[in-house]
């Protein structure tokens, strides 16, 4: 399905004003979120920043694109970010998930989001860094993580998403590289983290997503893999990232934007994950836990806000809408690409 300007323009006001209408809903604790990521972030010894200190480059990125979600990254100080950020790079171009840490696939790719959230792509080498994401493409187009070689379809999509960012996707074997994803899909519709392995919410949010990237949706089956991820909805309404688990929040943020890559988000009840998630928040302090009553942490707060921020929209469908441009020129406007991190960073809504 193609889209022309003014389709494309009104989906996004249309998508604009859904968002809005979920925040006056007055049900979201905007404030206490804000407030809570920016607490975590000047607590740099208790418990919980010890715990996250390998993954401090995930962690900057989970946090800096709650606040922008919520209208709050004026708060911080971006130049201070960027340098820190900068300071993670490895010499091979790759970045640590913190100074002095080693390189990882996992962490350059927060850190290219990082930049990109402050509009600040521009402090890097691109070149170096493609060629280091380049250089862990193995000969079957699968990719490794780093330079130990552990290989998983996760690293696919960071790899292509990454590139993608960065305009650099010709650095790599596409077609290799959407061959290796399709030879992870399942009997079920579904995909594993490698040939043969489980299907499984967040393995299937990559595969899907790096093929929606490389224009390679077709080679979902898309009712069948909709029917599977439906089915993840359980009775509290939240979703479950695999048949008999427990519902968890961040996988309202994997199982829906799968469905809504694969145009099936209709299918369904997105009051009930809403409703869900809202019992998942912590009132009086902020912060979003993976379920009622349990702890909050940065992680689900994320992923709790960036899915009430898509999914308020109720009866209003302009994310499908979106979506249908995601094989236009990927040039990311960063106020979509944030909102849905996969989802909209092709729009090119600069005419
Ligand atoms: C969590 N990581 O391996 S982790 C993560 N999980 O680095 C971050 N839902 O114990 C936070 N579970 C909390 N703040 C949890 C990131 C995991 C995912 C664990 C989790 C989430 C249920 C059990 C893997 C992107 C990047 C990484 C992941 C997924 C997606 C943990 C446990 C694991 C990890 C970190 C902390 C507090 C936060
Ligand atoms: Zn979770």
């Amino acid at each position: 399905m193609h889209f022309n300007g003014e389709q494309q323009r009104q989906s996004i006001i249309c998508f604009l004003v859904c968002s809005l209408k979920g925040f006056t809903m007055g049900e979201l604790e905007v404030e206490k979120h804000a407030q809570y990521i920016l607490s975590v972030e000047k607590r740099k010894d208790d418990f919980e920043s010890v715990v996250m200190e390998h993954l401090r480059m995930n962690g900057a990125y989970w946090g800096l694109t709650t606040l922008d979600l919520l209208g709050k990254l004026e708060t911080v100080d971006k130049d201070e970010i960027v340098s820190w950020v900068m300071s993670c790079q490895h010499e091979s171009g790759g970045f640590g998930g913190n100074v002095g840490h080693d390189p990882h696939i996992l962490y350059t790719l927060s850190a290219v989001q990082v930049l990109a959230l402050l509009d600040k792509l521009d402090v890097l080498d691109i070149d170096k860094l493609a060629n280091y994401i380049a250089s862990l493409q193995n000969e079957d187009g699968s990719f490794s993580g780093d330079m130990w070689g552990e290989v998983d379809t996760r690293f696919s999509y960071i790899a292509i998403c990454c590139l993608s960012l960065l305009h650099r996707i010709d650095k790599i074997n596409v077609e290799k590289a959407v061959n290796y994803v399709v030879s992870c899909k399942n009997l079920d519709g579904g995909f594993g983290s490698i040939p043969g392995g489980e299907s499984h919410a967040g393995q299937i949010f990559c595969c899907v997503g790096a093929l929606a990237i490389t224009g390679s949706l077709h080679h979902v089956d898309k009712d069948l893999l909709g029917w599977w991820l439906c089915e993840r909805q359980v009775k509290s309404g939240g979703l479950n990232g695999r048949p008999e688990k427990l519902p968890d929040v961040c996988y309202s943020w994997w199982v829906l934007s799968s469905l809504i890559m694969i145009d099936r988000v209709h299918w369904i009840n997105k009051e009930k994950v809403a409703r869900f998630i809202l019992d998942c928040q912590d009132k009086e302090n902020g912060g979003i836990s993976d379920r009622p009553d349990d702890a909050v942490d940065v992680f689900h707060t994320y992923f709790g806000v960036a899915v009430s921020d898509n999914d308020f929209s109720d009866s209003c469908t302009p994310l499908e809408g979106i979506h249908c441009m995601a094989m236009v020129d990927p040039k990311p406007p960063v106020l979509f690409y944030i909102v849905m991190e996969l989802d909209f960073h092709f729009l090119n809504i600069r005419d």
